[in-house]
């Protein structure tokens, strides 16, 4: 299997099927393998159901249910362990994160292991909220001076990775919480001199559902994470 895409949900039943739909058309052209593996955490609006029943007997889609557990963080995780690709890519489910980029990112990643999407390199942008782009434009310069971190968008959550930077670490201890697991990842990837290349992103209006970020408790959990991390009281191992 060359590439896995993996998409953890909660209650995006308006979007997923749709989002589902414009990956395989753009994915079936390709001259690659790949799965679609969606991460479900019982949304009460039936997310996993309704993706179950349109892809039934589809082998390149797999919805998987947790029952028990629930976090992005931890979400994301799952799906990977459960994936086969040599490449793997995350991205959110609600159209935040425009699926036309995935062909890119897979070509690219033949040349660096990772390629992360940045609103903040030239050509990147958020049509969403003004508020949100100037916000997180200023965490992440405090994510360059405090961690000395290159990557100029450590909280957008859209990249590819080719699996094998993950074999050996302990996966765990960076995929917890919700958005700042990627902080984590960019931070060791940067720290174990992983190439990575910044892929300019413009964010869309979510399509339907509703939004899971509460700004004020998320900017103080980022905010946390990067602290424990300076103060040596976050390690990988
Ligand atoms: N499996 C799983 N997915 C989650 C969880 N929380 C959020 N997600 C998914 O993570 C992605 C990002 O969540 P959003 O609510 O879109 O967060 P956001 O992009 O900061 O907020 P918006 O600007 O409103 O879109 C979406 O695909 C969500 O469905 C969770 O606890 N479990
Ligand atoms: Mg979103």
């Amino acid at each position: 299997m060359n590439l896995s895409i993996i998409l953890p949900t909660y209650n995006e039943r308006d979007a997923i099927n749709t989002l589902i739909t414009e990956i395989y058309e753009l994915l079936e052209v390709q001259p690659f393998t790949f799965e679609i593996i969606v991460v479900d955490d019982n949304s009460r609006d039936g997310t996993y159901h309704a993706v179950a029943e349109k892809w039934k007997g589809n082998p390149r889609i797999r919805p998987l249910l947790r029952e028990k557990e629930k976090g992005l963080a931890t979400a994301i995780l799952h799906g990977i362990r459960q994936s086969a690709g040599e490449k793997i890519i995350v991205m959110d489910t609600d159209f935040n994160h425009p699926p036309k980029l995935i062909p890119l990112l897979v070509n690219i990643t033949d040349y660096f292991e990772i390629a992360s999407c940045s609103r903040y390199v030239i050509g990147g942008g958020m049509e969403t909220s003004r508020f949100r782009f100037i916000g997180s434009k200023i965490f992440n310069k405090f994510v360059h001076y405090t961690l000395k971190m290159q990557t100029t968008d450590n909280l957008s959550g859209y990249y590819c990775f080719k699996r094998e930077v993950l074999d050996g670490i302990p996966a765990e201890k960076i995929f917890f919480g919700y958005g700042d697991y990627f902080i984590r990842f960019l931070y060791v990837m940067q720290r174990m001199k992983h190439p990575i290349i910044e892929i300019p992103v413009i964010y869309k209006d979510r399509l339907g559902g509703l939004s899971k970020t509460n700004l004020k408790s998320e900017l103080f959990r980022y905010f946390r994470s990067v602290v424990k991390i300076k103060l040596g009281l976050w390690k990988l191992q």
